[in-house]
């Protein structure tokens, strides 16, 4: 049987369960983000409308995920799921070893105790919140090696998660490759806008570390978003399967860390993936100490089952180009009405740029915090700040780091939004847009002093 003819995709499945969406006026939105201390993830969820705060653990399973949950096999050791989960790490990443975490920063603790010593350098394509924390709690410090187009907001460069291959160089004769215990390399770069790193860049990443003896570990929260970039930017892919594409990139690497709350469409979980033994071993010592047996890892048995089920899902095309579709047709919403947006528009999310959108604010005045502020005041949607508060203090001078990209992120939930509800979220924008000459600056009155992003409280700047 052909396929019914399509001039545009639509969502590949059909909704089998709703949850009803509280709305509310703009007198309780202006209570609820006072209340809130101007921070948005310190909102309750029942005050939010449409909810682009993460697409982190908020995605919606299918019926098969939701099936495998009742098929958790909920032994203290052993559990089957425990053996799917393997398998399916082994047949969709090609990862030899598994280590099972509750989270992607529960892997993440685990890899950088066991491989870095103080005073060790961490080359990476673009720092991430919880794994730099993990890497300086280890005593290692993190370098960014990305290309400089990935600071730029309006760069069309189509992989802006590569890796400057010579800023990678400089760091392995400065300190030598001894000092480097590995490079980690994200996919679909999140605090870039969602950016695709290209094979063609990876092997020669992969090149370079040979030559030094230096291991790369792989951020695969959102591996398969990448291959879907692949697929449609990079010469020589179009025909191949995103699975190829995954196997391919899993391939390059010595192993992962993953938060199964993304690409993996489950609401909670997570793994370390490892090919060496040695360094396995030590992982997976370490993980009954802090996360739980080697077999469940802080993880119901019905969870990994999830999990196993999720990641297969992941790599389906016709759900990667929905997903990706719809962070695309939100985008080119607010591109239409000249809202500066990080280009080319990102695999999970779209990413206001607000200095260009705030040019009042100075960085310290926190323009992308004000404009989250701001855009949940408007109608009750729910975005995040990726700028000044994300990245926090420089450990050596105590100032803010003010990075170049002071971004409000609109993350989308996977398979739970509809166009509608984009629509609604464009219109939204657009307002705040309009006003936003009147759009004042916070000030910081509670700063916690790790990830201070979460619990930080501001007040209005008068
Ligand atoms: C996201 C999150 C969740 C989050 C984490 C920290 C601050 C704000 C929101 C989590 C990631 C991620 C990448 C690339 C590791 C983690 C940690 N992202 N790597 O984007 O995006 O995973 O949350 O499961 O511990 O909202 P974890």
């Amino acid at each position: 049987m052909s396929e019914p003819r399509r001039r545009s995709w639509a969502e590949p499945f059909k909704i089998k369960m709703v949850e009803p969406l509280k709305m509310t006026t703009r007198e309780e939105r202006e209570a609820a983000i006072r209340e809130a201390g101007y921070n948005t993830f310190l909102l309750r969820s029942e005050d939010v409308y449409i909810d682009l705060l993460t697409d982190s653990g908020t995605s919606a399973m299918s019926d098969r995920q939701w099936a495998g949950m009742m098929l958790g096999d909920e032994a203290y050791a052993g559990s089957r799921n425990f053996y799917h989960l393997e398998a399916a790490v082994r047949e969709i990443y090609g990862y030899k070893h598994l280590v099972p975490t509750h989270q992607g920063r529960g892997a993440e603790h685990l890899l950088s105790r066991t491989l870095i010593k103080p005073g060790d350098v961490i080359p990476g394509n673009m720092y991430f919140t919880t794994t730099r924390l993990h890497q300086e709690l280890a005593g290692g410090l993190f370098v960014d090696v990305i290309i400089d187009e990935a600071h730029d907001p309006a760069s069309l460069h189509p992989f802006k998660g590569d890796v400057d291959l010579a800023k990678l160089q400089k760091v392995i004769d400065e300190v030598g490759a001894e000092h480097i215990p590995y490079v980690c390399i994200a996919t679909a770069v999140n605090m870039a806008g969602g950016q695709p790193i290209s094979l063609a860049n990876l092997h020669k990443v992969r090149a370079l570390c040979n030559e030094h003896g230096i291991r790369i570990i792989h951020d695969a929260t959102r591996v398969a978003e990448n291959a879907y970039f692949i697929k449609e930017r990079e010469p020589g892919y179009a025909d191949k399967s995103i699975a190829t594409i995954v196997l391919e990139i899993c391939g390059l690497t010595d192993g992962c860390t993953m938060s199964a709350k993304k690409d993996a469409l489950v609401n909670i979980g997570g793994f370390l993936a490892l090919n060496e033994w040695k360094v396995f071993e030590a992982c997976r010592n370490l993980v009954v100490v802090y996360e739980g047996l080697h077999t469940y890892g802080g993880m119901a048995g019905r969870d990994m089952e999830a999990v196993a089920i999720g990641l297969g899902e992941s790599v389906q095309f016709d759900h990667i180009r929905a997903r990706v579709g719809q962070v695309k047709y939100l985008g080119e919403k607010l591109q239409a009405y000249g809202v500066p947006i990080v280009v080319p528009i990102g695999s999970h999310g779209v990413f206001l740029d607000a200095k260009t959108f705030l040019p009042q604010l100075d960085q310290d005045l926190y323009p992308a915090q004000a404009l989250a502020a701001e855009l949940y005041l408007d109608c009750g949607v729910r975005a995040m700040e990726r700028g000044n508060v994300s990245a926090g203090r420089d450990p050596k001078t105590g100032q803010n780091r003010r990075p170049s990209l002071e971004l409000v992120r609109l993350t989308l939930p996977r398979r739970v939004y509809t166009q509608a509800h984009m629509d609604v979220v464009a219109e939204s924008v657009a307002e705040v847009y309009d006003n936003r000459a009147t759009v004042k600056g916070l000030k910081m009155v509670y700063e916690p002093s790790d990830l201070r992003f979460f619990q930080a409280r501001f007040e209005p700047f008068d």
